[in-house]
Parts: C-alpha cells; structure tokens; sequence
C-alpha cells in the first residue's frame, strides 16, 4: 500500500505540538507494515530554513522516525510546501527522502497519478502566487536570510509563515463548490489535454474526495490538525481515509 499526507503545522503551544505529533507518529508506526512508499505532500514544517551548520529546533521524533523508514528501504517521498519551501539538501542528505519542489506526475501500476501541494496552482490566490515568485523564491532574500543570526532568520522565517498561512485562508473549511475550488479547477485544465488518474494535493486542510469525471478523481488530504486525514492507494484505487 502506498500512503499519502500533508499538513502537519505545529500548534501555538508546545504540548499542543507535542500532541499532534504523537498522533501523526502513532499513525506512521500503524501503517508501516504494509507501507511500500510514503508520500509527504508538503507542509510537514511550520516552517523550515537550513543554514550551512544549522537547521531549526523541534521535529526530532518526526525526523527520526522518516530516517528510519528510508533506512529500511521504504522510499519517503518528500514535497516543499509553502511552509517549507526552503528545504534544502539537509533532508535528502540526513533523512533520505526523495525531494520535490513540483508537482509530479507518476504512474503506478498502469494509474497516472499527480502529486503535489497545490500551493499557487490554478486560478486566484494572486496575493500568495506574487509572495511566492518575489520574496519567498527570490534569491536575493535568501541570501539576506542566511546572512543573519539564526535565531533571527528563524524568526523571520516564522513570521512569514503564519502571514502565508492566513493569505491563502486556512478559514475556508468548508467546500465552495468546483468553480470556487482551485484546484478543482486546476485538475479540470489538466484533464483538456491528458488523461490523469488520480490528483492528490495538500494544502487546502479539507478533506475531499471529489469525482471530476468518469475516470479521474481529485482527493485533498486535509490536515493533521483537525482531520487526521491521509489516502491510500493499492495499485487500484486511491482512497481518502480517517486516523
Ligand atoms: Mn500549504
């Protein structure tokens, strides 16, 4: 079986992050018997910035746990999200996750599945998509970041998650319908010129499970915060699932 997730912020508190994180591990160490690959489909860091000699505090279970799956030979797939889009070699070096910074396309079994956060995909969102492009991505920015003292970096870095958080609304918990969905629409446009399988995306912290049409299915993972949501999938079918 192979199993996807994302979304995994801290909470405000450390025993609420804590918490949080017990569950998500209970989680790993329950499906880790018939685990095959695991992807982490952004968002698995409230945020996440690698000097040369210095990576932020926390995640150590998390960390410890994933570097055990890959050191047995199970493949973690590992996508950036917008709270982690920084990521650099730290983790594919130190944890052996396989890194992406896109969306991919993957077939498995004769299923062409799309993988990615959804982060600025499809319409709207123009306020994160400019944020994104000109001060998250821009290189002179990172190297202003990387000048400063950790602790301050780390704080800035902190405070631009929380702002990214509340630009692309994690208020909109309830489904707005297939024109108001993004990605929704994002999968539709896809679907004009190949055929997808499967659209699995992060990011919108809803879970959904959404028919676009005969043979194709969009699936949102929701979030470990409210919904402790994931999917599966078996070479067949994907499916949206509760822990
Ligand atoms: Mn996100």
């Amino acid at each position: 079986m192979i199993y996807f997730a994302s979304d995994l912020p801290r909470a405000p508190n450390y025993a609420q992050s804590r918490q949080r994180e017990t569950r998500f591990l209970a989680w790993l160490d329950h499906i880790r018997p018939n685990a095959e690959a695991l992807y982490i489909v952004g968002d698995l860091f409230d945020f996440w910035f690698e000097y040369r000699e210095v990576v932020p505090k926390g995640y150590v279970r998390t960390l410890g746990r994933l570097a055990d799956w890959t050191d047995a030979g199970i493949p973690v797939h590992f996508f950036t999200g917008n709270h982690d889009l920084w990521t650099s070699n730290y983790l594919t070096q130190e944890i052996g996750v396989l890194l992406y910074r896109q969306p991919i396309i993957t077939t498995i079994g004769e299923k062409r599945i799309l993988v990615g956060h959804g982060d600025g995909l499809g319409p709207g969102d123009t306020g994160y998509k400019l944020m994104k492009r000109f001060l998250f991505l821009n290189p002179i920015c990172q190297t202003l970041l990387y000048a400063l003292h950790p602790d301050i970096g780390v704080g800035i870095a902190n405070y631009f998650s929380r702002r990214s958080r509340l630009v692309t609304g994690n208020a909109d918990d309830h489904f707005k319908g297939n024109d108001q969905e993004w990605l929704v629409q994002y999968a539709l446009r896809k679907l004009e010129t190949q055929h997808i399988d499967y659209f699995i995306f992060g990011h919108r912290h809803l879970p959904l499970q959404i028919a676009l049409n005969e043979n194709s299915t969009y699936i949102n993972l929701g979030d470990w915060i409210k919904y402790h949501s994931y999917a599966t999938f078996d070479g067949q079918n994907a499916q949206l699932c509760y822990f």
